[in-house]
C-alpha cells in the first residue's frame, strides 16, 4: 500500500492513503535513505510504501520511502552533526512571526528564509498579532515587509482577530501544502483553527513571565483545511540552525546579494573585510543592515 505520513513522532507514524484511511505504522529496522546523517529518517509529508505486520495484525510496517519532491532541513537540536528534516513534498514554507508576545528574532527569520532558498522552497514571512501594534509600529513593520517582498519573499501582516486579513491568508494557502514554522506562542494553532473548523488544535495560554506560549505541539502534523489545502504544523522552535551549508555558499542564498556579489574585487569575497567589497558599499542602500548583520552571524557560526 502507498500513503503519506500525516503525523510523525519519531517512533511511530500515522499514514493516510488516497481513500482517507489512516494506519498507525512503524519502521522496519534501520533505514538509510539519505547521505546526510539524520535524527529522523522519515518526516511528515513523506510518501511511503507500507504493509500489514504479519506478526502483529492491525499494525503496519513502512518498507520504503518514495522519492521526495523537496524537503526542508535544519540542524538537529540534540545532535549537532545531524540534520532534522522538518517536512517534505511541500509547496511553500511560511514562518509565522510576531513583533510582540513574543518577539520573533530576525536571525530566526533570515536563517529560515536562507534555508528555504537553498532548498528551492518558496518562502514567506507572515507576521501575526497585528492587533497588538501601534500605528507607529505598524509603519515600521510595513517597511520590513516591503523589503522581504522586494527580494522575493511574499510577506504580510495579519491578525487572527481580523477577518479581512484571515481572508488574505486563506487565499495564499488555497490549494497548496504549506509548512508553518515559528516560535511557540506566535499563533500557529490559533490560525489553523480559524482556517479550519475541524482542526481543533490546542491553544496555549501565554504565560505572563516569558510572553511565550507553553509548548503544546510536540510533533509535526498535517491539517486539512479542505481537500486540496493542507497545513503542516511544526513544534515551536527557538531558532533555526543551517545544516550542511559551506561558509562560502551562504552569500548565494541572499537573493539581494546575487548580482552585487559579482562586482566585488575578489570572486570569493565573503563580504567581511576584503578590499573593494561592493556588498559592504550597498549596506543601508539596497541592502538592509539587519540582513547583512544576520549574514555575518551565519558565517561566524561556521
Ligand atoms: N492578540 C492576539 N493574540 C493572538 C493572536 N493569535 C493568537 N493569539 C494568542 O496567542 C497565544 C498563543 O497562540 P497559539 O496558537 O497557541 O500559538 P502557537 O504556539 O504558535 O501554536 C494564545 O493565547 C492565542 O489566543 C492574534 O492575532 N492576536
Ligand atoms: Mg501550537
Ligand atoms: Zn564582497
Amino acid at each position: 500500500m502507498i500513503g503519506s505520513i500525516i503525523k510523525s513522532t519519531g517512533s511511530w507514524y500515522l499514514i493516510r492513503n488516497d481513500k482517507g484511511e489512516i494506519f498507525k505504522s512503524r519502521l522496519r529496522g534501520k533505514f538509510k535513505i539519505s547521505n546526510h546523517k539524520l535524527s529522523n529518517p522519515l518526516a511528515t509529508g513523506d510518501k511511503v510504501e507500507f504493509d500489514e505486520d504479519k506478526d502483529y495484525l492491525g499494525s503496519y510496517i513502512i518498507n520504503k520511502i518514495l522519492p521526495r519532491k523537496n524537503y526542508l532541513i535544519r540542524k538537529s537540536i540534540k545532535k549537532k552533526n545531524n540534520g532534522h528534516i522538518i517536512a517534505s513534498n511541500i509547496n511553500q514554507a511560511i514562518i509565522i512571526s510576531s513583533i510582540k508576545k513574543p518577539f520573533t528574532k530576525s536571525g530566526f527569520i533570515d536563517r529560515f528564509l536562507i534555508s528555504c532558498f537553498a532548498y528551492r522552497i518558496p518562502a514567506m514571512v507572515v507576521y501575526n498579532k497585528e492587533d497588538l501594534l501601534s500605528s507607529k509600529e505598524k509603519i515600521k513593520l510595513n517597511q520590513e515587509i516591503d523589503y522581504y517582498n522586494k527580494i522575493g519573499f511574499n510577506s504580510l501582516s495579519i491578525s487572527a482577530k481580523f477577518d479581512k486579513k484571515m481572508k488574505a491568508l486563506k487565499s495564499i494557502l488555497k490549494n497548496k501544502i504549506s509548512l508553518f514554522m515559528g516560535n511557540s506562542g506566535v499563533g500557529k494553532s490559533t490560525l489553523i483553527n480559524k482556517l479550519s473548523n475541524k482542526a481543533n488544535q490546542k491553544i496555549s495560554k501565554i504565560s505572563n513571565k516569558s510572553n511565550k506560549g507553553k509548548h503544546r505541539t510536540t510533533f509535526s502534523q498535517i491539517f486539512d483545511i479542505d481537500n486540496k489545502t493542507k497545513i503542516i504544523d511544526t513544534p515551536g522552535i527557538k531558532t533555526f540552525e543551517l545544516f550542511d551549508m559551506e561558509k562560502n555558499q551562504i552569500k548565494n542564498y541572499f537573493p539581494e546579494f546575487i548580482e552585487i556579489n559579482e562586482k566585488c574585487k575578489f570572486n570569493n569575497c565573503l563580504h567581511i573585510n576584503e578590499p573593494n567589497c561592493q556588498i559592504k558599499k550597498e549596506i543601508d542602500k539596497s541592502i538592509w543592515k539587519r540582513r547583512y548583520n544576520n549574514y555575518l552571524s551565519m558565517i561566524q557560526d561556521h
